[in-house]
């Protein structure tokens, strides 16, 4: 509409003035996505996008995505500012993890490593010894169970128990998971299945084991973007969160892609698939966090300390991922 039209046209001249750079995730909706791309920003997830602010010579970067992405930004990039078109979006697996309990639990096993999901508070990351995203999670503990280490695995039960069955490491697992990704229904996928018998079922490891088992391929954002392009099938059935379908449909027109079912009689939710906090970072938003006045709804502070302490695991992460 005219309306997103003028938002679009106030943001680009807001980003080049502030000398500001976009950085947005799979999840958020197309149109941010796209003003992403259009304005020499980035469209990735979180492994990248945080290596994409780090290298960026821009000295603000608008992080649309949620609370935790901001944070590791910060982290990576201290000289930086890092805003947020709202400090409210965060993530049912960084909720469901507090500072507290988790690190009480860790102290519980002193003689374990300890790997977060990047889904995590900086103050879990801190505590940790390793921060993974689901991109590079299987290698990783791979490599620490070759090497003898007993891990402590957080927040993700659905993500731990799929890397214990793909690597063979055994860990203690923390009981979080993603309110999105944990709606998907095996039942009513195998029906939907039953239904396109030629569609490639892709499924990230976020979902409960039993759609992870219905799966033709099993990955992070970025791996399941690219088994749609790799695969040869025209049509697929994707269980993740629909924002993804903006990056798949943009990279290969000719294919179709369908939500996986979220629950109800067997028919595909509309709405289900997708993270109500990442549909926080609207046009408003993004205009309101590049012209805040009260810049403390918006803009992320890490604390020395502890950014010192995240620091340590995630360049672990980055430096293995290289
Ligand atoms: O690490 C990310 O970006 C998330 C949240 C998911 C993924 O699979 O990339």
């Amino acid at each position: 509409s005219e309306q997103k039209a003028q938002y679009k046209a106030r943001i680009k001249t807001l980003l080049a003035e502030k000398n500001a750079v976009l950085v947005a995730h799979y999840y958020t909706d197309p149109e941010i996505q796209a003003l992403a791309e259009e304005t020499g920003g980035c469209v990735s997830d979180s492994l990248e996008m945080a290596r994409f602010g780090r290298d960026h010579p821009a000295k603000t970067l608008i992080v649309a995505g949620v609370k935790f992405m901001g944070e590791t930004a910060k982290i990576l990039s201290p000289e930086k500012r890092v805003f947020m078109p709202t400090l409210e979006a965060t993530c049912s697996l960084d909720l469901g993890c507090p500072e507290k309990e988790f690190s009480d639990f860790c102290d519980a096993h002193p003689d374990h490593t300890v790997v977060v999901y990047a889904n995590t508070s900086a103050a879990v990351k801190a505590r940790a010894d390793w921060v993974v995203t689901s991109s590079i999670a299987l290698e990783i503990v791979e490599h620490l169970d070759s090497e003898g280490h007993k891990i402590i695995w957080g927040p993700d039960k659905h993500l731990g128990a799929y890397i214990e069955k793909q690597t063979g490491a055994k860990m203690l697992k923390w009981n979080g998971a993603c309110i999105v990704h944990d709606e998907f229904k095996a039942k009513h996928l195998h029906d939907l299945k039953s239904m396109y018998p030629q569609a490639a079922v892709l499924v990230h490891p976020e979902s409960p084991s039993s759609v992870i088992d219905l799966a033709d391929a099993v990955g992070s954002t970025s791996q399941l973007i690219k088994a749609s392009q790799e695969m040869d099938n025209e049509m697929f059935i994707v269980a993740t969160d629909k924002g993804i379908f903006y990056k798949m449909q943009q990279l290969t027109p000719d294919k179709t892609f369908i939500e996986a079912p979220t629950g109800g009689n067997g028919a595909t939710c509309k709405s289900c698939a997708h993270c109500p906090w990442m549909a926080m970072n609207g046009l408003v938003a993004i205009e309101n966090a590049l012209i805040a006045d009260d810049l403390s709804e918006h803009e992320i502070f890490v604390d020395d300390d502890l950014r010192e302490k995240a620091l340590i695991p995630l360049d672990r992460m980055l430096n293995f991922a290289q």
